[in-house]
C-alpha cells in the first residue's frame, strides 16, 4: 500500500524533469564470469567456455526490457583477458571468436532492438590476472611493475575496439570498470589514452570516463583508498576530447559502505552526490550512474526512488543502469544480500522466490523509466 502511494507521488514529482534522462536500463553482466580461482563456482578460467562459463545476454530477456519495460540502455560487460589473450597481450590483437560473441550481443541490442549499448571492459583498470578481481592483475600503466601493460597499449586496445564499432552510432564506450587503489593521475592518463585512441579512428560516439575509488559518486571529490589517492575531481575535468562527447561514469550503491553487499540501504544519494553535482556543474560536465541497486525491502525502495528522483531533478545526470541482469547469474544475487536475486526476468532468488526483476525493479525502478528516452541518433550527452 505505502509503496504504491510512494511510487505515484514520485512520478508526479519527477515528470517535469524527465526529458533530461536520455538512457535507462540494466547491467548485462556475465561476459567476465568464471575466472575466480578460489570460489566453488570457478569454471575453466581463461579462456572459458561460451554459454557455460560466460555469456553476454539472453536475447529473450533483452526483448522483455525493451518491448515491455521500454528501457533503451544496456551495459554489457566483458573481460579484457578474454578479448586480448594474455599470451599476445593488451593491444590490437583480439580473440575474434570472443569478439564475435560480444559483437553479436551488441548488434542484437543496438541493431535488432534499436537500444543503446555501453561497451564495458570489466577490469578495474588492471590486466593479466583476473583470478581474484578486483585486486589481482597489474595496474595498467604502472611503470614500477614489469608485467604491467602500458598506457600506450591501453590506447591501442581502445583504438581497435572503437574501429570495430565505428559505424554503430548506438554504442557508448565505457573506458573501464571501477579503477581503484592506484594513482589518480594514472587513471587520468589511461582515460586520456583511451579517448585519444577512440577518436583517432574517427569514432564520435559518447565516451564514459571513470574516476578512482571504484568511481564512487560519494567519494569523487575526496581522497580515496588506503593510499589516500588524490580526488578524481582534481583530474577528470582536464580530459581532452576532440569530439567533445564524454561524460563521467559513476557507481553509487546505497548500503552502509557503498559496496552493494548489504540488503539494507543506509546512504542517501542526494546528500552523498551533492559535491559531485556541484563539480559537474562547475565544469559543464554530465554523468551517468551505471551501477546502483538495493535489496528487496521497502527501505531500499525508498532510497532507490530518492536516487532516481535526484537524477531527474539535476540536469547533470543523463542516464542510469541498475546492477544487474545477465544470463548466468542463476539464483545468485549480484547485489544487496543473498536473497535479493538478479534483475534477469524469470530468475529466482536463493530461496526459490521471484528475484529482483519482480521485486526491486518492478517496485523501485520501473516507475522511473522515462517515456522520453532517446531512441535514435548517435550516442551523446544531449
Ligand atoms: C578464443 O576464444 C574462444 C572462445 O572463448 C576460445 O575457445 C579460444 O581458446 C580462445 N583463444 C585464445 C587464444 O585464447
Ligand atoms: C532466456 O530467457 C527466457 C525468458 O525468460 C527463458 O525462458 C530462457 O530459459 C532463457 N535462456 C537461457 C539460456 O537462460
Ligand atoms: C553490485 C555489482 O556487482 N555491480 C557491478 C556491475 O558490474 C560488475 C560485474 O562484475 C561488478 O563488479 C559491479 O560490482
Amino acid at each position: 500500500m505505502f509503496s504504491r502511494l510512494f511510487a505515484i507521488t514520485s512520478v508526479l514529482a519527477a515528470s517535469a524533469a524527465w526529458a533530461k534522462i536520455l538512457y535507462a536500463g540494466v547491467n548485462e553482466s556475465g561476459g567476465e564470469f568464471s575466472v575466480w580461482s578460489n570460489t566453488k563456482t570457478v569454471g575453466t578460467g581463461l579462456p572459458g567456455r561460451f554459454g557455460t562459463d560466460y555469456a553476454f545476454i539472453n536475447k529473450s530477456t533483452v526483448d522483455i526490457f525493451v518491448d515491455n519495460e521500454k528501457a533503451n540502455f544496456f551495459r554489457v560487460t566483458f573481460l579484457m583477458e578474454r578479448m586480448c589473450p594474455v599470451a599476445t597481450g593488451l593491444g590490437s590483437t583480439f580473440n575474434d571468436t570472443y569478439f564475435g560473441f560480444y559483437e553479436d550481443a551488441i548488434n542484437y541490442i543496438t541493431k535488432t532492438k534499436g537500444a543503446y549499448a555501453l561497451i564495458d571492459p570489466h577490469n578495474y583498470m588492471r590486466y593479466n590476472d583476473p583470478s581474484q578481481q578486483p585486486t589481482t592483475g597489474s595496474i595498467i600503466g604502472d611503470t614500477t611493475d614489469p608485467k604491467a601493460a602500458t598506457t600506450a597499449q591501453f590506447g591501442e586496445f581502445w583504438a581497435e575496439l572503437a574501429r570495430r564499432f565505428v559505424d554503430n552510432e548506438k554504442v557508448v564506450f565505457g573506458i573501464n570498470n571501477e579503477p581503484h587503489d592506484m594513482l589518480t593521475s594514472l587513471v587520468f592518463a589511461n582515460n586520456q589514452a583511451a579517448i585519444t585512441g577512440i577518436r583517432s579512428v574517427g569514432a564520435k560516439q559518447l565516451i564514459l570516463a571513470p574516476g578512482n575509488g571504484y568511481t564512487g559518486g560519494h567519494s569523487f571529490t575526496q581522497l580515496t583508498g588506503a593510499g589516500n589517492w588524490a580526488p578524481s575531481s582534481d583530474y577528470m575535468f582536464k580530459l581532452h576530447d576532440p569530439a567533445n562527447n564524454y561524460a563521467i561514469d559513476i557507481h553509487e550503491y546505497l548500503d552502509i559502505d557503498f559496496s552493494g553487499g548489504h540488503a539494507e540501504c543506509a546512504q542517501p544519494a542526494p546528500s552523498n552526490l551533492a559535491a559531485l553535482t556541484t563539480w559537474l556543474k562547475k565544469h559543464s560536465l554530465k554523468a551517468m550512474i551505471t551501477e546502483f541497486s538495493g535489496g528487496d525491502n521497502q527501505n531500499c525502495y525508498n532510497y532507490i526512488d530518492e536516487l532516481l528522483t535526484y537524477m531527474e531533478q539535476n540536469k547533470e545526470y543523463i542516464g542510469w543502469t541498475a546492477w544487474a541482469a545477465g544470463p548466468i547469474w542463476g539464483n545468485n544475487s549480484p547485489c544487496c544480500g543473498p536473497d535479493t536475486g538478479s534483475l534477469e526476468p524469470g530468475a529466482l532468488n536463493a530461496l526459490g522466490q521471484p528475484s529482483a526483476y519482480s521485486t526491486v525493479w518492478a517496485t523501485a525502478m520501473r516507475p522511473h523509466i522515462p517515456t522520453t528516452l532517446k531512441w535514435s541518433g548517435i550516442s551523446t550527452t544531449k
